[in-house]
């Protein structure tokens, strides 16, 4: 997923990320012509190989937030949509059919910085500390052509202890073991440092020393995105597709998802237990429940209520059954 400030170019970055028709079709559009600013969140479906290995991405774009007059609560809609992915994951795992569940569950979302600021902006912090609990954030700084490289490392420097200072949990890469080669140890470094990547992105394919390349083509000369002399393109891809994938859906499962998962549990279980109790006052007192519903008879509008809210309950208290029972099975499995 991508989100941040409005025109930053995130749609530009996912299209020279993943959407390779650039390689398959030459006769491109520019930019310009090509995108258009976001209006909601939009959901693409792609198909790359890393290595042989072939891998179904979902990318979700969503709108740039900061054109509104009021920009409170701008992530409301992007912690919406991460939540409703969890909620479809939730039920289809505890529903009958659990063999074919599709995950459609946001297993990264790539934050947009403005190449513009000194560091985060309070909407920056706002928005990733709403998200943060919900989806592995990986903060990138946009548009880094209009930065020279001893700026991009200030600034890099300086959102590193921003994102320190006000708590916001990023994606933290995994530790590397300490009998890895010197190499790995390396590389492993240099990414971590390179965090907010430094991101160029272009739709457009240029001429660069009689090579074609996705770059962007200015009066002083040519930025080619996937050099990495130029910017963090390539090291994000390699992050995302390849070195990392298997890393951030895990964390998604064992962290983010679970996180979900135990507050649903928990606010159904105290929903079943107020309405078992509220059964049993009203039982006591000499009103029988369930009210059964006999044809022809109109119910009136509070026996509608209650038979609705006890139906939903028994969904209720159905669904745990069937959590409890899956986990059991989980646990005998092991
Ligand atoms: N200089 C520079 N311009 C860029 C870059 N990426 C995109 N642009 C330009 O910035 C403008 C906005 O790009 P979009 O990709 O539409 O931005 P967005 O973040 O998707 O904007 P919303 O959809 O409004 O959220 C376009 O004119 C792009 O050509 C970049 O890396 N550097
Ligand atoms: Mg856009």
């Amino acid at each position: 997923m991508v989100a941040g400030e409005s025109g930053l170019g995130k749609s530009t970055l996912v299209n020279s990320l993943f959407l390779t028709d650039l390689y398959k079709d030459r006769k491109l559009l520019n930019a310009e012509e090509r995108i258009t600013q976001t209006v909601e969140i939009t959901k693409h479906t792609v198909d790359i190989e890393e290595k042989g290995v072939k891998l179904k991405l979902t990318i979700v774009d969503t709108p740039g937030f900061g054109d509104a007059v009021n920009n409170t609560e701008c992530w409301k809609s992007v912690a919406d949509y991460i939540d409703q992915q969890f909620e479809q994951y939730f039920r289809d795992e505890s529903g009958l059919n659990r063999k074919n569940i599709q995950d459609n569950r946001v297993h990264c979302c790539l934050y947009f910085i403005s190449p513009f600021g000194h560091g985060l902006r309070p909407l920056d912090v706002e928005f990733m500390k709403a998200l943060h609990e919900k989806v592995n954030i990986v903060p990138v700084l946009a548009k880094a052509d209009t930065l020279t490289p001893g700026e991009v490392k200030k600034k890099k420097i300086k959102i590193r202890e921003e994102i320190e200072q006000y708590g916001i949990k990023i994606y933290q890469f995994p530790d590397c073991d300490s009998d890895e080669d010197e190499d790995f140890k390396q590389q492993d470094h240099e990414l971590k440092e390179s965090i907010p990547f430094a991101v160029i992105g272009s739709n457009t394919v240029v001429e660069a020393k009689g090579k074609r390349v996705r770059g962007r083509l200015y009066p002083w000369g040519i930025v080619e995105v996937e050099n990495p002399a130029h910017c963090d393109f390539v090291k994000l891809r390699n992050m995302l597709v390849r070195t990392h994938m298997q890393d951030l859906k895990d964390v998604t499962r064992e962290t983010h998802y679970e996180n979900y998962r135990a507050q649903c549990i928990q606010s159904m279980t105290r929903m079943v237990v107020k309405e078992r109790n509220r059964n049993k006052l009203t039982r006591e007192s000499g009103t029988d429940f369930p009210i059964p519903v006999v044809p022809g008879v109109a119910e009136t509008e509070t026996e509608k209520l209650i038979r609705e809210k006890d139906e939903e309950l028994r969904r209720m208290q159905e669904m745990l059954q069937r959590i409890q029972d899956h986990m059991i099975t989980q646990k005998d499995g092991y």
